[in-house]
């Protein structure tokens, strides 16, 4: 199948990198989303999330004339729906006395809506926001329906889940392995035909609900091997051993291979798409919910640690480094950081924060501009992300900005010995010698 124009709904983390990779590709893209601000941002010239390179892709696709944005779509060879699909705030599920989240799929139930007055025969619709399985089948392709063709006889429907890296997307973009799901095998061909205008990585074919289960087990296989790795944080600081060290030395044997503990897991995806299989088959997932469970608790294990180096946290003046979910990243969304600032909030302790990827933090905290700021008047600092800037922090340095005698470090990124000479106590996660 030829595609001359195509149709990206949603301008978010993987629509607006999708769409200006296509436009930087020689494809006509129309970019929509329903927020209007977002369009005028991008019609400045600007954009409205940090993603390294992206600045300069959208430009350039908007200076080609290739690319250009709207509220509203129109005719295309192709749609993708890239919309977010996180879990509702105030509804739950209960399975034998356990709440569940549940996933909130209205952008995606508006996104097909909105294609419907403009869909045409032989056109491909691809779904790539993160769904519970069957939603291709039972949600995605009924709405269609409404136009009067059927997916699969009249028009092909795909589902192919995005599986980048933030931080990494452009590349990741290009270079990964991507799954194309269709309702058909010949929806699935159209879906290929189209993302092999610019993936360089495998292309992979399959029937929509295996896609779909794909991208949902690698993300819930990654929040359950975090989950034990903090399991063992917690074992270690039990029986007094280091669990750096001993993941490193467990990581020797030739088939394990431990992640990393942590204050928790957050983002957008690891910490939302299992929830998504225990929505659809509670009854199946128990270790997928107490994962869940465990890396949820994280934060809490966290306040325990600063409240033992602390003795009380009432009053404490505490110096919190990093809001992030994660490393190098601006992305605030489900942080386990911010909820530790919350919570150690919560206890009484007075928290400034200093997050040098958005110095506005979130509302509610008390933040820093600079590090010397935020170090100041600090009884304890605590370190909640390993922000490359962070790591590279000389403790010799830090003495010169703080008065606090107490360190803890939850992501295991300083020497304790270099920080003892320069006279600071250090508490490590997962470190209980
Ligand atoms: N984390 C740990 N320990 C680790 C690794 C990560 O605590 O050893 C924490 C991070 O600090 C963060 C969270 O887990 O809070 C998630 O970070 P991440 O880097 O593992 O993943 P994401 O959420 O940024 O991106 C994931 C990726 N999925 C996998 O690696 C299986 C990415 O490929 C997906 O495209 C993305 O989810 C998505 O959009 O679904």
């Amino acid at each position: 199948m030829k595609f001359k124009k195509i149709c990206v709904l949603g301008l978010g983390y993987i629509g607006l990198p999708t769409a200006s990779t296509f436009a930087g590709n020689g494809i006509k893209v129309l970019g929509v989303d329903i927020n209007n601000r977002i369009i005028e941002t991008l019609q400045r010239g600007e954009i409205h999330i940090h993603e390294p390179g992206l600045r300069d892709t959208v430009k350039a696709a908007l200076t080609s004339g290739n690319f250009k944005v709207s509220t509203k779509p129109e005719e295309a060879d192709a749609f993708l729906i890239a919309v977010p699909t996180p879990f509702h705030e105030d509804q739950f599920g209960e399975y034998n006395g356990q709440k569940y989240k549940l996933a909130d799929m209205r952008a995606v139930t508006s996104a097909a809506e909105a294609i419907v007055p403009f869909l045409r025969k032989g056109n491909l619709v691809v779904l790539e926001s993160t769904s519970p399985p069957r939603t291709t089948l039972e949600l995605v392709a009924p709405i269609l329906a409404r136009s009067g063709l059927e997916a699969g006889r009249d028009f092909y429907l795909a589902y192919s889940p995005e599986r980048v890296l933030p931080g990494q997307i452009l590349r990741e973009l290009i270079e990964n392995a991507r799954v194309i799901g269709g309702v058909t095998p010949e929806s699935a061909q159209a879906g290929a035909d189209l993302y092999s205008i610019f993936v360089k990585g495998e292309i992979v074919k399959t029937d929509a609900t295996t896609a779909e289960m794909v991208k949902l087990m690698e993300n819930t296989y990654r929040d359950v091997n975090i989950a034990i790795a903090n399991e063992f944080a917690r074992l270690a600081d039990k029986f007094g051993v280091d669990v750096w060290e001993a993941i490193s030395i467990a990581n020797r044997h030739p088939r394990v291979k431990i992640l990393s503990p942590g204050p928790g897991v957050g983002g957008h995806c690891i910490s939302v798409d299992p929830w998504f299989f225990v929505e659809t088959a509670p009854e199946l997932t128990p270790l997928i919910y107490n994962s869940r469970q465990v890396n949820d608790a994280q934060p809490y294990f966290v306040v325990g640690l600063v409240k033992r180096a602390l003795g009380s946290l009432k009053d404490k003046k505490i110096a919190a480094l990093g809001l992030a979910y994660k490393p190098d990243v601006d992305d605030l969304r489900e942080s386990p950081a911010s909820e530790v600032v919350h919570l150690l909030q919560r206890e009484g302790a007075k928290v400034k924060a200093f997050e040098p990827f958005k110095l506005e933090g979130l509302p509610g905290m008390d933040m820093a501009e600079n590090l010397e700021g935020v170090l100041k008047d600090a009884d304890a600092i605590v370190l909640l992300v390993k922000h490359t800037e962070f790591v590279s922090l000389s403790p010799l340095k830090v003495r010169e900005m703080t008065r606090a005698k107490i360190v803890v470090d939850t992501v295991n990124a300083w020497n304790s010995d270099e920080w003892l000479k320069s006279d600071f106590s250090v508490s490590r996660l997962g470190v209980g010698k």
